[in-house]
């Protein structure tokens, strides 16, 4: 018996120096990521104590020394001595790897689950770590160093308390960066709040001149996370629709609610650890979805005999979902572990929903109609959109495309000499189409600011003129049936003014691109013309200026005096023709920047119009600055 003991001690002592030589296996890696990781994990213990019905705050403290102290009001972890063991059951939570769903029984557990590796690591990767149990009037005590038992388990004292704190330092020999970010630890304890309804989570920053304090608290749970997440949006009905039930062992939570705008967003959940690749749960709840709000729109006619059914992405344009499941032995797959695999699941929130979305529709007529209008919409703007694309498609496919008729396109015929300039402006359409080399450079005049494809669906994007030029203009088609081989220009030169209207036309032509062919970018086929600012004259010589320093060494060297006659651009329709040639479209002479998919997709995400057109001056400065690249030289 006691060989045996001591033969369970050497196993131990062993499970915990092998998280701290390995500490990625266990906690992903040592960057900022999983010294983030270790709160989680202990927090997620007490959530698990809150989930059991038994505790209903938890407070998370940064100390100054960027130790951390969870607390919590539950029933505090047994100190009782365990049979199998030897020693109390806490010392086995801290020094067992993987003890942490060993004991309670029963009900479902955030720790233990795809990274909920215990207690045992965190104090495994810590200088030391504290323990405090509240617990039947008593105070208890135990302390550990790098995993190690430096104090048994101790009474220090009575109480009237209950429940359990943890104060852990993370071991700077492990982790590359020690210092906790308030931002990171504050968003996901908002999450596990939404997550768990009804428990309080206080985060306190306490290494600041003042403390800094943050409360999450909400009672309505993933409801309040939809309302939380459709902020920024005007909705479409002001109820949250919910559905909560269990089956098979599995207990699902599923609130939906629709906003104004054209793409879904979703975020599923299992045991509170976020899904970002869904599985079963996700699967059942879009098929229960689609099926039931078919059945109930055809039973109460919104959707006529001859119509067909509404599609799942129809039903879902706009809408606002939380998938939220907590079963007894999760497995996970996929490469990177984060998509639900079990059965169950699918069946159990398929017929949860089902049954309780079928309900709420019938009590809230309204709503469904609602939903049904905005569904029927959808489905009509995919109709035409796929009407517009098999079109170009067919088109393509017979070579039968005529070109647009505003192209003046180029003689020559192979795609790796010949260049597209898309310019602003019928004007300077005029000057570039006069300036250009005819053989290798066409030019596509566009007339305005080209449409925001952020801001609409497919089928108007598709049937607007400039953006049907562009992709004729092209020849690659777009989406899947791009294709690159197909591309009649290997330069595509993006020519604005050099002002705010200017800068705003680029971006708006960077974000179709970043959308509709991503690979044009990709492969470093789109470019930004710069057209000069400033053209200085003296004694019949001409220099051209790109910017302001510029302009001041060329002053500087030619001397500032009375022979120099400067003139300021305030667009391209102020050049003639051989200017234009000289500064911006000569191979030999002009500058060219290369758009790289960053520059694209900053431009995409950013709502260039509001920050650039707004009244704010300061916004203007801030965008027009991180923006510099091809927003260039703006009088502001
Ligand atoms: F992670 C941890 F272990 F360090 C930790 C656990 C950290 C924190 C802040 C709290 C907890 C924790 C554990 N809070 N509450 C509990 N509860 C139990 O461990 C417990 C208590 C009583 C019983 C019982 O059956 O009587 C069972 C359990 C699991």
């Amino acid at each position: 018996m006691s060989d045996n003991y001591n033969a369970d001690q050497i196993q131990i002592l062993e499970g915990l120096e092998a998280v701290r030589k390995r500490p990625g296996m266990y906690i992903g890696s040592t960057s900022s990521k999983g010294l983030h990781h270790l709160v989680y994990e202990i927090v997620d213990n007490a959530v698990d104590e809150a989930l059991a019905g038994y505790c209903d705050t938890i407070t998370v403290t940064i100390n100054k020394e960027n130790s951390i102290t969870v607390v919590d009001n539950g029933r505090g972890i047994p100190v009782d001595i365990q049979e199998k063991a030897g020693k109390p059951a806490v010392e086995v939570v801290f020094t067992i790897l993987h003890a942490g769903g060993k004991f309670g029984g029963g009900g479902y557990k955030v720790s233990g689950g795809l990274h909920g590796v215990g207690a045992s690591v965190v104090n495994a990767l810590s200088e030391w770590l504290e323990v405090v149990v509240y617990k039947e009037g008593k105070k208890y005590r135990q302390r550990y160093e790098r995993g190690n038992v430096v104090t048994d388990l101790e009474v220090i004292g009575d109480t009237q308390k209950r429940g359990t704190k943890v104060t852990f330092k993370p071991d700077a020999q492990i982790f590359e960066d020690t210092v906790y970010d308030f931002e990171i630890l504050k968003e996901r304890l908002r999450e596990t709040a939404f997550l768990t309804k009804g428990l309080k989570i206080i985060l306190i920053d306490d290494r600041g001149e003042q403390s800094v304090e943050r409360i999450f608290h909400y009672e309505g749970g993933i409801k309040e996370y939809v309302e939380y997440l459709n902020r920024p949006h005007d909705v479409l009905y002001p109820e949250i629709i919910y559905c909560e039930g269990t089956k098979d062992n599995v207990y699902v939570e599923v609130a939906l609610q629709h906003n104004n705008s054209y793409s879904e967003s979703c975020y599923s959940f299992v045991n509170n650890i976020i899904t970002p690749e869904g599985g079963t749960h996700l699967i059942g709840f879009r098929n229960a979805l689609t099926k039931t709000f078919n059945d109930y729109a055809r039973k109460n006619k919104l959707l006529k005999e001859n119509e067909p059914n509404l599609s799942g992405d129809d039903i879902r344009e706009g809408l606002t979902t939380i998938i939220s499941i907590k079963i007894g032995e999760p497995q996970f797959e996929g490469q990177t572990k984060q998509k639900l695999g079990n059965s169950e699941a699918r069946g159990a929130v398929d017929s949860i929903v089902s049954e309780k979305l079928m309900i709420f529709l019938e009590q809230n007529p309204a709503v469904g109609k609602i939903i049904a209008e905005k569904a029927v919409l959808a489905q009509r703007a995919r109709d035409a959109a796929r009407k517009a694309r098999d079109l170009t498609r067919r088109k393509t496919a017979l070579e039968t495309m005529s070109l647009p008729g505003k192209l003046a396109d180029c003689s020559d015929k192979d795609p790796e000499k010949c260049e597209i300039y898309i310019v602003e402006g019928d004007s300077a359409g005029g000057s570039a189409k006069t300036a250009r080399s005819r053989a290798t450079q066409a030019i596509l005049p566009l007339r305005g600011k080209i449409l925001n494809v952020e801001k609409s669906r497919l089928d108007k994007i598709l049937v607007n003129n400039e953006i049907k030029a562009m992709i004729t203009a092209f020849g690659t088609g777009i989406h899947e049936e791009f294709d690159i081989s197909k591309l009649r220009y290997h330069k595509i030169i993006i020519m604005t003014d050099a002002d705010v209207d200017g800068a705003h036309i680029s971006t708006l032509l960077l974000t179709f691109f970043y959308r509709f062919m991503p690979e044009l970018i990709r492969q470093g086929y789109v470019y930004l013309a710069q057209p000069p600012l400033y053209k200085i004259e003296k004694n019949k010589k001409v220099w051209y200026a790109y910017d302001d320093n510029q302009l001041n060494d060329i002053l500087n060297e030619i001397g500032r005096d009375q022979n120099n006659r400067i003139q300021r651009y305030k667009g391209l329709g102020e050049m003639d023709p051989e200017q234009l040639w000289e500064t911006t479209m000569d191979p030999e002479r002009r500058i060219l920047l290369k758009v790289t998919i960053d520059d694209a997709k900053l431009a995409a995400l950013n709502d260039t119009f509001n920050t650039l057109m707004g009244d704010k001056v300061e916004p203007r400065r801030e965008f027009i600055e991180t923006h510099a690249k091809y927003v260039r030289n703006l009088d502001i």
